[in-house]
């Protein structure tokens, strides 16, 4: 009894500390697979973020989606690799080329080979762009591209060449908003080869010398496509995406001094045919032919080059046949974008309060040089470290302009206060 009466508070005493030994050691359980993502649907290219949580603390993982859509999310289908913050992981991922419908997005662990999956809705989506610009002269031409991505794994091969494809057709309204049969184009698509999986492209050309792209104005190509591939294009399937180009005398509406400006026009009878140009003072400064037609057509493209004074402003073009002007139209012409070519400068590690310079070239369109006449006093030159300006520095034509090597030039003191070990460089406004 009495050994008892002793043990009794002794024991309790050593599973106290037992279990407060217990409390304080790390837990060595497995933490279980799980997967989240955001957002659960959408077209090729969203951006997903995957989170979850893995078996191995600290581990590597994978991120694995079923492109080629078999069922299974296999090894050489990866989107994303990494390692765990703990057991967690949290990684933004971008859908691949697949086809349209629910595809498997998978978390594994590298080290115990265990997965956790969900699923990402793939939506099939549809574009057309215009390839180059959307205004031209008369005729065109004018480049479009329509793409399909997301297809459908159950279109079949229509045209025999063992590859799935698709029907796009294009049509066109005119300004007006009238459909122009004649250019109207239905083409059999076939799918890119992997792993661009469900992805379906096609490039067309109208023009050049198109006679129903002769009204100025807008023009509006519609996309449809036969999303059932059953052979017609039924509601659902007509205009998915459209994409406008614009008609008209010279290829653009504004061109930058020295800079080309390009005409050319539709006539509709035989005869003796002009282009002129004439100033904002109405003066004329380009008369281009005689181009003798023998009947309707195009005339030739023809080009005029302003020079670096010609007077700023609204000037007009016209196609002359004898004294009848048979089509006119406006262009504005601009101060030229001027470019600029680096030839020498400061590269490397100098000292502070030392100079740094730079010499450069500034270009015209046409890659004729400009000179101090040619550039107003105080255009400017920025000093910058990576993409903060450091400072700016004002140019005077008389002292930063060396005629005889048709150079410009700025110098930078670098203060006494300047940042060491990092890198600038200099910039021209
Ligand atoms: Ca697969
Ligand atoms: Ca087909
Ligand atoms: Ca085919
Ligand atoms: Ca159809």
């Amino acid at each position: 009894m009495k050994t008892e009466r002793n043990f009794l508070p002794i024991l309790v005493a050593a599973i106290l500390m037992l279990s407060m030994v217990l409390a304080t050691l790390p837990m060595a359980k497995a933490q279980t697979m799980s997967i989240a993502i955001d957002p659960s649907y959408g077209p090729v290219g969203t951006k997903v973020t995957v989170t979850g949580t893995i078996q191995t603390y600290n581990g590597g993982y994978k991120i694995l989606f079923d492109r080629d859509a078999d069922g299974a999310a296999e090894e050489e289908e990866v989107l994303a690799e990494g390692t765990a913050v703990g057991y967690s992981v949290s990684k933004v991922v971008t859908i691949p080329d697949t086809y349209a419908g629910a595809r498997l997005l998978v978390l594994k662990d590298v080290g115990t080979g265990a997965t956790a999956s969900a699923l990402f809705t793939v939506e099939m989506a549809f574009s057309l762009e215009i390839v180059g610009s959307s205004v031209n002269y008369e005729g065109g031409p004018f480049a479009l591209k329509a793409t399909v991505t997301g297809g459908s794994k159950l279109w079949t091969d229509d045209d025999a060449d063992t590859t799935r494809d698709v029907r796009f057709r294009f049509r066109v309204r005119d300004p007006t908003g009238t459909e122009i049969a004649a250019l109207t184009q239905e083409v059999i698509v076939n799918e890119k080869s992997p792993p661009s999986y469900g992805k379906f492209v096609h490039e067309l050309i109208y023009g050049p010398n198109e006679d129903y792209l002769v009204k100025w104005g807008d023009y509006t190509v519609l996309l449809d496509v036969d999303k059932d591939d059953d052979g017609n294009f039924e509601t659902g399937e007509l205009n998915l995406k459209s994409v406008s180009f614009t008609v008209r005398l010279t290829d653009k509406p504004e061109y930058g001094r020295t800079e080309d400006t390009r005409m050319k026009a539709y006539v509709s009878e035989a005869g003796d045919y002009y282009y002129k140009v004439y100033d904002p003072t109405g003066a004329e400064v380009a008369s281009i032919g005689p181009i003798t037609m023998t009947g309707a057509g195009f005339l030739n493209e023809e080009t005029w080059a302003s020079a670096k004074d010609s007077p700023l402003g609204t000037y007009t073009v016209k196609v002359v046949k004898g004294t009848t002007v048979v089509k006119s139209q406006t262009f504005l012409l601009k101060a030229a974008k001027l470019s600029i070519e680096f030839t020498s400068a400061t590269t490397g590690d100098i000292e502070r309060t030392y100079t740094a310079t730079a010499e450069f070239y500034v270009k015209y369109p046409d890659n004729s040089k400009a000179g101090s006449l040619d550039i107003p006093t105080g255009f400017k030159v920025a000093v910058f470290y990576n993409k903060t300006k450091v400072t700016e520095i004002s140019l005077d034509p008389l002292l930063n302009y060396n005629p005889a090597t048709e150079r410009w030039s700025v110098s930078w003191k670098i203060p006494k206060d300047a940042r060491l070990g990092i890198r600038y460089a200099f910039n021209v406004t």
